[in-house]
């Protein structure tokens, strides 16, 4: 039994509820672009599970064709909640199970899947990925946290998103997370992630001051340019709150290529999602996630293209007042 999950709290939450009904599964962590080659390598006859990870327009017929495969021959179970590719139906994908719903956070979905039991308190973990994706406004969610104290869940799940932010590329600790997850132990007690937690949560003040002294508006867009580190996420957000522009974005060049991602506010009419998967298909590279926060890749030397093009997307709302 082989998991595939997204790398971030979301991915491991749904990871961790899948492997609590399925505790020998072994927990691969991927991201769209290499889905198909963790697919490939899978052996024909092994259950398959995928969470959290969008399906990439550019690979849709292979990826499609190789879970048919490996369909025939064992279960593949799909759950997630990135928009799908242009002109692909939720029944074209040959998951033997299969949740996808936009707006529900990829551990809800897994939790309504895979667990029988209401009185699980796995529903926990669920919440936790749902507030760390902020995928807050589903019945489930609201529900359940009148189970629970409230403050105390979004202290774990705050604890829980901050030290998993830190831990990136460290999987082997990830892995450390969902099993205990999957055990019942909550963040607060799992080692060393409080003191992970802290430690992420002081670096991201530092890249909030840093953003106060760096952001750059083009337009309606607030953007950092080749953030030294820190999450890009968080200074795309915080460009985007301190300047109160429509949109921000922030990037960072590694080689040939740059590393953007960007967020926006609820009311500004553009479909992030849709427009950086677009883009990527002519500038090249790769791009998506949800309508309202989303990244991409592209090459170093197509980067003024590309904000050339998105200020031109963004639809011209009227900037709110700045805070400074
Ligand atoms: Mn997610």
């Amino acid at each position: 039994m082989r998991i595939l999950a997204h790398g971030d709290t979301d991915g491991v939450c749904a990871a961790a509820i899948a492997k609590s009904q399925f505790p020998d599964a072994d927990v691969w962590f991927t991201r769209p672009v290499r889905l198909l080659r963790y697919l490939q390598e899978i052996e024909p006859g092994t259950t398959v599970m995928i969470f959290d990870i969008a399906i990439n327009e550019t690979e849709k017929d292979e990826i499609f064709a190789r879970m048919r495969e490996l369909a025939r021959a064992d279960e593949v179970i799909y759950v997630d909640h990135h928009p799908l590719p242009a002109d692909t139906l939720k029944k074209d994908i040959p998951a033997t199970q299969l949740a996808h719903e936009v707006g529900i956070s990829s551990s809800e979905l897994t939790f309504r899947l895979l667990i029988q039991d209401p009185r699980s308190d796995l529903d926990r973990v669920a919440l936790w990925g749902a507030i760390a994706d902020y995928c807050e406004q589903t019945d489930f969610v609201q529900e359940k946290l009148n189970k629970y104290d409230r403050r105390t869940i979004y202290m774990e799940a705050g604890l829980l998103s901050q030290a998993l932010g830190e831990a990136r590329g460290d999987y082997d600790y990830k892995r450390q997370v969902v099993e205990a997850l999957a055990r019942g132990i909550p963040p607060s007690d799992i080692p060393e992630l409080p003191e992970r937690a802290l430690r992420a949560t002081k670096r991201e003040w530092g890249v909030y001051e840093y953003v106060k002294n760096h952001v750059v508006l083009e337009g309606n867009i607030a953007v950092i340019y080749n953030l030294p580190h820190g999450s890009l996420g968080k200074a795309a957000l915080y460009a985007m709150g301190i300047t109160g522009a429509a949109v921000g974005m922030c990037t960072r060049q590694e080689n040939d290529e740059v590393d953007i991602s960007m967020r926006k506010r609820a009311n500004a009419k553009v479909d992030l999602n849709i427009l950086l998967r677009r883009i990527t298909a002519r500038l090249g590279g790769s791009g998506g996630g949800h309508e309202g926060a989303a990244g991409a890749t592209i090459p170093a030397h197509m980067l003024d293209t590309f904000l050339e093009i998105v200020k031109r997307e963004v639809a011209p709302i009227s900037r709110l007042s700045p805070t400074a």
